[in-house]
């Protein structure tokens, strides 16, 4: 009986902690955009990643409403990932990363990158203001390896 009672729990709190992630993650979507259609794309920016830890660009001007594809390659010969959110979500998910450098991760706000490989993003920016991106890769965004996306203001007619 009391087995069955602590699998249960254990299971229960698994549970909770998936429902906490997801709406986490349903949250960052509405603060950074949201995933976009590849055919509703408006402008293409392709972003570089090099072993100097640095993404070319590292600063990108949209407009609110914009799909943006950015298609991103790795130069470098370590891997590396461009992964947009917010500065306080990037920082909490590195941290994860550093713990657990081997996990996993993909979701459509990042693209993950072996050497030599190249990825999109497609991502569509409903809110002014600014979107950070990183490399969460352990070591990688420390060393400065982040930039941001700064979304205007849609120009009135
Ligand atoms: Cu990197």
């Amino acid at each position: 009986m009391k087995h069955a009672f602590l699998a249960t729990s254990a299971f229960a709190a698994l549970l909770s902690t998936y429902a906490a992630g997801a709406s986490a993650s349903g949250s960052h979507d509405d603060a950074i955009g949201k995933p976009g259609v590849a055919a509703k794309a408006t402008r293409t920016v392709e972003v570089d990643m090099t072993d100097s830890m640095r993404f070319t660009p590292s600063d990108i001007s949209v407009k609110k409403g914009e799909t943006v594809r950015f298609v991103v390659r790795n130069s470098g010969r370590l891997k590396h990932e461009l992964v947009l959110g917010t500065a306080q979500e990037l920082k909490s998910h590195y941290a994860a990363m550093m713990k657990n450098p081997e996990m996993e991760h993909a979701e459509p706000n990042m693209v993950t990158l072996a050497p030599g490989m190249t990825g999109e993003v497609v991502w569509q920016f409903t809110k002014a203001g600014r979107v950070d991106f990183g490399c969460l890769q352990p070591g990688h965004y420390d060393a400065g390896m982040k930039g941001v996306v700064n979304v205007a203001q849609a120009t009135p007619r």
